[in-house]
Protein backbone atom coordinates (compact mmCIF):
# COMPACT_ATOMS: atom_id res chain seq x y z
CA UNK A 1 0.00 0.00 0.00
CA UNK A 2 0.96 3.58 -1.00
CA UNK A 3 1.28 4.22 2.80
CA UNK A 4 3.95 5.38 5.35
CA UNK A 5 3.42 5.17 8.67
CA UNK A 6 6.04 6.83 11.26
CA UNK A 7 7.79 4.20 13.35
CA UNK A 8 6.92 5.98 16.85
CA UNK A 9 3.46 5.95 15.26
CA UNK A 10 3.34 2.07 14.20
CA UNK A 11 4.95 0.60 17.72
CA UNK A 12 2.07 2.61 19.69
CA UNK A 13 -0.97 1.38 17.05
CA UNK A 14 0.49 -1.99 17.63
CA UNK A 15 0.75 -1.67 21.73
CA UNK A 16 -2.84 -0.71 21.76
CA UNK A 17 -1.78 3.29 22.73
CA UNK A 18 -3.39 6.18 21.97
CA UNK A 19 -2.74 7.16 18.39
CA UNK A 20 -4.69 10.70 17.34
CA UNK A 21 -4.54 11.40 13.78
CA UNK A 22 -4.32 15.30 12.95
CA UNK A 23 -5.23 16.63 9.15
CA UNK A 24 -3.36 18.45 7.03
CA UNK A 25 -5.59 21.03 5.16
CA UNK A 26 -6.15 22.70 8.15
CA UNK A 27 -2.33 23.24 8.05
CA UNK A 28 -2.23 24.08 3.90
CA UNK A 29 -5.80 25.37 3.68
CA UNK A 30 -7.10 26.88 6.86
CA UNK A 31 -4.71 29.00 8.57
CA UNK A 32 -2.47 31.58 6.99
CA UNK A 33 1.77 30.32 7.03
CA UNK A 34 3.10 30.55 10.04
CA UNK A 35 0.61 30.09 12.67
CA UNK A 36 -0.49 27.26 10.53
CA UNK A 37 3.04 25.76 10.98
CA UNK A 38 2.92 26.83 14.97
CA UNK A 39 -0.35 25.45 15.71
CA UNK A 40 0.17 22.04 14.25
CA UNK A 41 3.32 21.64 15.85
CA UNK A 42 1.93 22.66 19.19
CA UNK A 43 -1.07 20.57 19.07
CA UNK A 44 1.45 17.78 18.36
CA UNK A 45 2.93 18.49 21.79
CA UNK A 46 -0.61 18.85 23.83
CA UNK A 47 -1.19 15.54 22.09
CA UNK A 48 1.98 13.83 24.25
CA UNK A 49 1.61 16.41 26.85
CA UNK A 50 -1.92 14.14 27.52
CA UNK A 51 0.10 10.79 27.04
CA UNK A 52 -0.79 10.36 23.06
CA UNK A 53 1.01 9.98 20.00
CA UNK A 54 0.29 12.58 17.04
CA UNK A 55 -0.03 11.27 13.97
CA UNK A 56 -0.14 14.65 11.56
CA UNK A 57 -1.46 13.27 7.97
CA UNK A 58 -0.98 14.20 4.72
CA UNK A 59 0.16 12.69 0.86
CA UNK A 60 4.25 13.50 -0.16
CA UNK A 61 4.96 12.42 -3.86
CA UNK A 62 1.95 10.41 -3.65
CA UNK A 63 2.72 8.10 -0.90
CA UNK A 64 0.09 8.86 2.51
CA UNK A 65 2.13 10.01 5.25
CA UNK A 66 1.13 8.92 8.97
CA UNK A 67 2.60 10.47 11.47
CA UNK A 68 4.84 13.59 9.48
CA UNK A 69 7.74 14.76 10.40
CA UNK A 70 7.76 18.88 11.92
CA UNK A 71 10.08 19.59 8.51
CA UNK A 72 7.17 17.65 6.55
CA UNK A 73 4.74 19.98 8.83
CA UNK A 74 6.75 23.28 7.92
CA UNK A 75 6.70 22.22 4.35
CA UNK A 76 3.11 21.97 4.01
CA UNK A 77 2.51 24.83 5.77
CA UNK A 78 5.14 26.92 4.07
CA UNK A 79 3.66 25.75 0.16
CA UNK A 80 0.14 26.36 1.16
CA UNK A 81 -2.30 26.35 -1.45
CA UNK A 82 -0.17 25.17 -3.73
CA UNK A 83 -1.08 22.10 -2.49
CA UNK A 84 -3.78 20.25 -3.58
CA UNK A 85 -6.95 20.23 -1.15
CA UNK A 86 -7.50 16.50 -1.08
CA UNK A 87 -10.79 14.99 -0.41
CA UNK A 88 -12.33 11.16 -1.25
CA UNK A 89 -12.91 11.53 -5.17
CA UNK A 90 -8.96 12.94 -5.31
CA UNK A 91 -6.70 10.51 -3.15
CA UNK A 92 -6.72 8.37 -6.11
CA UNK A 93 -5.63 10.49 -8.64
CA UNK A 94 -3.28 12.69 -6.27
CA UNK A 95 -1.62 9.21 -5.01
CA UNK A 96 -1.40 7.37 -8.67
CA UNK A 97 0.34 10.37 -10.42
CA UNK A 98 3.08 11.00 -7.25
CA UNK A 99 1.90 14.43 -6.38
CA UNK A 100 1.33 16.14 -2.58
CA UNK A 101 -1.98 16.09 -1.12
CA UNK A 102 -3.49 18.29 1.98
CA UNK A 103 -5.85 15.64 3.34
CA UNK A 104 -9.58 16.94 4.86
CA UNK A 105 -11.45 15.65 7.57
CA UNK A 106 -12.56 12.75 4.79
CA UNK A 107 -9.20 11.43 3.65
CA UNK A 108 -7.63 12.03 6.97
CA UNK A 109 -10.04 9.62 8.36
CA UNK A 110 -9.22 7.28 5.40
CA UNK A 111 -5.39 6.95 6.19
CA UNK A 112 -6.35 6.99 9.36
CA UNK A 113 -8.43 4.07 9.18
CA UNK A 114 -6.01 2.54 6.47
CA UNK A 115 -3.24 1.91 9.55
CA UNK A 116 -5.08 1.38 12.28
CA UNK A 117 -5.43 4.91 14.23
CA UNK A 118 -9.01 5.42 15.35
CA UNK A 119 -9.05 8.78 17.00
CA UNK A 120 -8.62 11.86 15.13
CA UNK A 121 -8.54 15.52 16.41
CA UNK A 122 -9.04 19.11 14.20
CA UNK A 123 -10.82 22.11 14.25
CA UNK A 124 -14.10 21.82 12.36
CA UNK A 125 -15.54 19.49 10.20
CA UNK A 126 -16.90 19.90 6.51
CA UNK A 127 -21.39 19.79 6.41
CA UNK A 128 -23.96 20.99 4.67
CA UNK A 129 -23.02 24.54 2.79
CA UNK A 130 -25.47 27.25 2.94
CA UNK A 131 -28.00 27.15 -0.41
CA UNK A 132 -27.16 23.33 -0.84
CA UNK A 133 -30.56 22.69 -1.74
CA UNK A 134 -29.62 24.57 -5.12
CA UNK A 135 -25.76 24.16 -5.13
CA UNK A 136 -25.48 20.55 -4.02
CA UNK A 137 -22.78 21.37 -2.05
CA UNK A 138 -22.31 18.99 0.87
CA UNK A 139 -18.83 18.27 2.13
CA UNK A 140 -17.98 14.66 1.39
CA UNK A 141 -16.98 14.60 5.48
CA UNK A 142 -20.35 13.71 5.81
CA UNK A 143 -20.05 10.47 3.96
CA UNK A 144 -16.95 9.33 5.27
CA UNK A 145 -18.19 9.67 8.71
CA UNK A 146 -20.96 7.33 7.74
CA UNK A 147 -18.86 4.95 6.96
CA UNK A 148 -15.38 4.84 8.32
CA UNK A 149 -14.30 4.04 11.73
CA UNK A 150 -12.42 7.02 13.45
CA UNK A 151 -13.79 8.66 16.34
CA UNK A 152 -13.58 12.88 15.47
CA UNK A 153 -13.20 15.45 17.65
CA UNK A 154 -14.16 19.02 16.93
CA UNK A 155 -15.62 22.19 17.96
CA UNK A 156 -18.90 21.73 15.91
CA UNK A 157 -18.98 23.17 12.31
CA UNK A 158 -18.77 26.72 11.58
CA UNK A 159 -22.02 28.95 10.37
CA UNK A 160 -20.29 29.14 7.22
CA UNK A 161 -22.58 25.79 6.83
CA UNK A 162 -26.33 25.14 7.43
CA UNK A 163 -25.79 23.83 10.83
CA UNK A 164 -29.75 22.49 10.82
CA UNK A 165 -29.34 20.11 7.49
CA UNK A 166 -26.07 19.29 8.56
CA UNK A 167 -27.34 17.68 11.43
CA UNK A 168 -30.56 16.12 9.69
CA UNK A 169 -27.80 14.99 7.31
CA UNK A 170 -25.53 13.12 10.27
CA UNK A 171 -28.53 11.51 11.30
CA UNK A 172 -29.61 10.27 8.23
CA UNK A 173 -26.46 8.56 8.16
CA UNK A 174 -26.64 7.31 11.19
CA UNK A 175 -23.72 9.34 13.09
CA UNK A 176 -23.56 9.78 16.72
CA UNK A 177 -22.84 13.30 17.34
CA UNK A 178 -22.01 13.86 21.48
CA UNK A 179 -21.87 17.04 23.23
CA UNK A 180 -18.80 17.10 25.01
CA UNK A 181 -20.04 18.79 28.20
CA UNK A 182 -22.50 20.71 26.38
CA UNK A 183 -26.24 19.69 25.45
CA UNK A 184 -25.75 22.23 22.24
CA UNK A 185 -24.41 21.62 18.83
CA UNK A 186 -21.03 24.13 19.47
CA UNK A 187 -20.51 26.36 16.52
CA UNK A 188 -16.92 26.85 16.35
CA UNK A 189 -16.31 30.11 17.11
CA UNK A 190 -18.58 30.87 19.79
CA UNK A 191 -20.28 27.99 22.04
CA UNK A 192 -24.26 27.83 20.80
CA UNK A 193 -25.84 27.36 18.02
CA UNK A 194 -29.58 26.99 18.95
CA UNK A 195 -29.52 22.83 17.80
CA UNK A 196 -29.04 19.79 20.40
CA UNK A 197 -26.77 17.28 19.96
CA UNK A 198 -27.78 13.85 20.23
CA UNK A 199 -26.33 13.78 24.06
CA UNK A 200 -24.27 14.95 26.20
CA UNK A 201 -20.82 13.11 27.57
CA UNK A 202 -19.28 14.69 30.34
CA UNK A 203 -16.70 12.91 31.10
CA UNK A 204 -13.78 10.50 28.56
CA UNK A 205 -15.07 7.67 29.71
CA UNK A 206 -18.46 8.53 28.70
CA UNK A 207 -17.70 9.02 25.53
CA UNK A 208 -14.90 6.10 25.40
CA UNK A 209 -17.78 3.66 26.65
CA UNK A 210 -20.10 5.16 23.18
CA UNK A 211 -17.25 4.22 21.00
CA UNK A 212 -16.56 1.07 22.45
CA UNK A 213 -20.38 0.15 22.35
CA UNK A 214 -20.80 1.44 18.43
CA UNK A 215 -17.81 -0.96 17.03
CA UNK A 216 -19.12 -3.95 19.06
CA UNK A 217 -22.29 -3.69 17.25
CA UNK A 218 -20.87 -3.39 13.84
CA UNK A 219 -22.28 -0.22 13.32
CA UNK A 220 -19.53 1.20 11.09
CA UNK A 221 -18.84 4.54 11.00
CA UNK A 222 -17.33 7.53 12.86
CA UNK A 223 -18.39 8.96 16.06
CA UNK A 224 -18.65 12.97 15.91
CA UNK A 225 -17.20 14.66 19.73
CA UNK A 226 -18.09 18.09 19.74
CA UNK A 227 -16.23 20.35 21.69
CA UNK A 228 -17.18 24.26 22.71
CA UNK A 229 -14.63 26.55 22.38
CA UNK A 230 -14.20 28.59 26.23
CA UNK A 231 -15.85 31.08 27.28
CA UNK A 232 -13.08 33.30 27.38
CA UNK A 233 -11.76 32.43 23.37
CA UNK A 234 -14.99 32.26 22.15
CA UNK A 235 -16.68 34.96 19.58
CA UNK A 236 -20.17 36.59 19.90
CA UNK A 237 -22.29 34.78 17.82
CA UNK A 238 -24.09 37.57 16.93
CA UNK A 239 -21.02 39.45 15.71
CA UNK A 240 -19.31 36.83 13.77
CA UNK A 241 -22.50 35.74 12.28
CA UNK A 242 -22.55 39.17 10.51
CA UNK A 243 -18.97 39.07 9.65
CA UNK A 244 -19.75 35.19 8.10
CA UNK A 245 -22.72 36.82 5.97
CA UNK A 246 -20.66 38.97 3.99
CA UNK A 247 -17.66 36.57 3.12
CA UNK A 248 -21.07 34.50 1.84
CA UNK A 249 -22.03 37.29 -0.03
CA UNK A 250 -17.99 38.24 -1.50
CA UNK A 251 -17.78 34.55 -2.51
CA UNK A 252 -21.41 34.45 -4.54
CA UNK A 253 -20.25 37.83 -6.19
CA UNK A 254 -16.73 36.28 -6.93
CA UNK A 255 -18.55 33.02 -8.30
CA UNK A 256 -16.25 31.07 -6.08
CA UNK A 257 -17.95 27.14 -5.59
CA UNK A 258 -16.84 24.26 -4.45
CA UNK A 259 -13.62 22.77 -2.54
CA UNK A 260 -12.57 26.45 -3.19
CA UNK A 261 -15.43 28.04 -0.33
CA UNK A 262 -14.10 26.64 2.54
CA UNK A 263 -10.89 27.98 2.08
CA UNK A 264 -11.85 31.35 0.89
CA UNK A 265 -14.45 31.62 3.98
CA UNK A 266 -11.66 31.26 6.61
CA UNK A 267 -9.45 33.63 5.04
CA UNK A 268 -11.88 36.15 4.25
CA UNK A 269 -13.68 35.77 8.06
CA UNK A 270 -9.99 36.02 9.54
CA UNK A 271 -9.26 39.50 7.40
CA UNK A 272 -12.74 40.71 8.62
CA UNK A 273 -12.18 40.25 12.22
CA UNK A 274 -8.77 41.27 12.31
CA UNK A 275 -7.26 38.27 13.52
CA UNK A 276 -9.73 37.60 15.89
CA UNK A 277 -11.14 34.62 14.44
CA UNK A 278 -7.63 32.71 13.51
CA UNK A 279 -7.01 33.06 17.42
CA UNK A 280 -10.36 31.37 18.20
CA UNK A 281 -9.79 28.89 15.32
CA UNK A 282 -5.73 28.27 16.92
CA UNK A 283 -7.32 28.04 20.39
CA UNK A 284 -10.42 25.72 19.83
CA UNK A 285 -8.12 23.16 18.32
CA UNK A 286 -5.44 23.00 21.52
CA UNK A 287 -9.05 22.19 23.55
CA UNK A 288 -9.73 19.46 21.40
CA UNK A 289 -6.35 18.20 20.96
CA UNK A 290 -6.35 17.74 24.48
CA UNK A 291 -9.81 16.31 25.43
CA UNK A 292 -9.52 13.99 22.32
CA UNK A 293 -6.13 12.77 23.87
CA UNK A 294 -8.23 12.18 26.93
CA UNK A 295 -10.74 10.19 25.30
CA UNK A 296 -8.58 8.12 23.57
CA UNK A 297 -6.64 7.14 26.64
CA UNK A 298 -9.82 5.92 28.30
CA UNK A 299 -10.73 4.11 25.31
CA UNK A 300 -7.36 2.28 25.53
CA UNK A 301 -7.62 1.89 29.22
CA UNK A 302 -11.07 -0.03 29.07
N1 LIG B 1 -13.60 23.63 8.69
C1 LIG B 1 -12.76 24.40 9.40
N2 LIG B 1 -11.45 24.43 9.07
C2 LIG B 1 -10.96 23.69 8.03
C3 LIG B 1 -11.86 22.87 7.31
C4 LIG B 1 -13.16 22.86 7.67
O1 LIG B 1 -13.20 25.04 10.33
O2 LIG B 1 -9.75 23.77 7.75
C5 LIG B 1 -11.34 21.99 6.19
C6 LIG B 1 -11.27 20.53 6.67
O3 LIG B 1 -10.14 19.93 6.11
C7 LIG B 1 -12.53 19.93 6.09
C8 LIG B 1 -12.63 20.67 4.79
O4 LIG B 1 -12.46 18.54 5.90
O5 LIG B 1 -12.25 22.00 5.10
C9 LIG B 1 -14.02 20.62 4.20
O6 LIG B 1 -14.00 21.07 2.89
P1 LIG B 1 -15.23 20.78 1.90
O7 LIG B 1 -16.38 21.57 2.47
O8 LIG B 1 -14.77 21.29 0.58
O9 LIG B 1 -15.45 19.30 1.93
MN1 LIG C 1 -17.99 20.93 -1.16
Amino acid sequence: MNIKINPEVQEAIKEGRPVVALESTIISHGMPYPQNVETALQVEKIVREHGGIPATIGIIDGIGIVGMTSDEIEAFGKKGQEIPKVSRRDLATIMATGSWGATTVATTMILANLAGVEFFVTGGIGGVHRGAELTFDVSADLEELARTNVTVICAGAKAILDLPKTLEVLETKGVPVLGYGTDELPAFYSRESGLKVDSRVDTPEEAAAIIKMKRELGLDGGVLITNPISKEESLPADEINVVIESALLEMEMLGIKGKDCTPFLLAKIADLTGGDSLAANIKLVFNNAAVGTEIAKAYFAQ
